[in-house]
């Protein structure tokens, strides 16, 4: 039997890519030169989306696929695929959470620890001789038994949640309703009175166009001087102009980014801050985690071939 022709977004690892094409007629979107060209040629032929989270599937895309059945995503956001386009078409769409849960949580709370107590400039102050010829490095803020808020206390929100309880904090946290697993923390139902009860405010929430800009101006504004944001989730959750405003202002103390607008061309500005951490979006990037993704976007796909349920649908 022909094997089901796919389109595949962005590059997969090595050990992704060898059962990708064993199992499917794979056709790679990110090395054609010309994308529309290469999309009216194999478009018509195409019954799967294989994307990553950070690239999802947008309209055009999926309108060049007329018989296009089902799209599987390498990550557990699913925001930069078009939905409604999908919905409108019966197009399934999957995706990877839990997998990825433990790793996205360890990030953001390493990023916190890090920013924090100032681990990279303290590594350049011993590398550079700062150390010999300046004496004992500058003084940090603590991490321990402080105030953490958590924007979204999904999966990943509650895994930072509880990692943050070894720390002995004190935790609140926001959402659409209390949460019944959650009566150890405070449920603060405002982002706003959230952040100013916060001194590291997370952000984990699943991005749409309800949570676009959710931490905007008066939420960075409530965070305050003293305040850190740390972003493992989307770029369109935080207004990322207000929040270069108040970095470079001192409005806000510090930010640890692992997202951004652009991404991976993000704003110079934020190179040059001294009160930022950036990372490259790489919440869920370990061996282990990234091969559970990638087995399971594969089986979504088998899944779905074979006539069986899918495994982790979105739809
Ligand atoms: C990406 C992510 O999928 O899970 C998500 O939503 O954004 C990531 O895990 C990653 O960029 C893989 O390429």
């Amino acid at each position: 039997m022909a094997k089901p022709d796919i389109l595949q977004v962005g590059p997969y690892p090595a050990w992704d890519e060898e059962p990708l094409n064993e199992a499917f007629q794979v056709h790679r979107y990110f090395d054609a030169d010309d994308k529309d060209a290469f999309l009216a040629e194999v478009g018509p032929r195409i019954r799967a989306i294989a994307t990553r989270g950070d690239l999802g599937a947008n309209r055009a895309m999926i309108d060049a696929c007329p018989k296009l059945e089902v799209i599987s995503v390498y990550g557990v956001g699913f925001d930069a695929v078009d939905l409604a386009a999908c919905r409108a078409r019966g197009i399934h769409v999957t995706n990877t959470p839990d997998v990825l849960t433990n790793d996205v949580a360890d990030l953001g709370v390493a990023m916190m620890l890090c920013l924090a107590r100032g681990v990279i400039g303290a590594e350049t102050w011993v590398k550079d001789g700062s150390w010999v010829e300046k004496g004992t490095y500058p003084l940090k803020r603590q991490v321990s038994g402080r105030r953490a808020g958590i924007l979204g206390l999904g999966r990943i929100g509650f895994a930072i949640a509880q990692r943050l309880k070894g720390f002995d904090m004190d935790i609140a946290y926001c959402g659409p309703s209390p949460k019944d697993h959650a009566k150890d923390m405070t449920y603060i139902a405002d982002p706003v009175a959230l952040a100013e009860r916060s001194d590291f405010l997370f952000v984990a929430l699943a991005a749409s166009a309800a949570t676009r800009h959710i931490v905007g101006r008066e939420v960075i504004a409530a965070l305050g001087a003293d305040g850190m944001l740390i972003n493992i989730s989307r770029a369109s959750n935080v207004d990322e102009e207000a929040l270069l405003e108040a970095l470079e202002s001192g409005a806000l103390g510090s930010a640890a980014l692992d997202v951004f607008e652009g991404e991976p061309k993000l704003n110079q500005r934020f190179l040059t801050l001294p009160n930022v951490l950036v990372q490259p979006h790489h919440g869920s990037g370990t061996i282990e985690t990234r091969k559970a993704m990638g087995q399971l976007m594969r089986d979504n796909l088998n899944a779905h071939f074979a006539g069986q349920p899918l495994l982790t649908p979105v739809f």
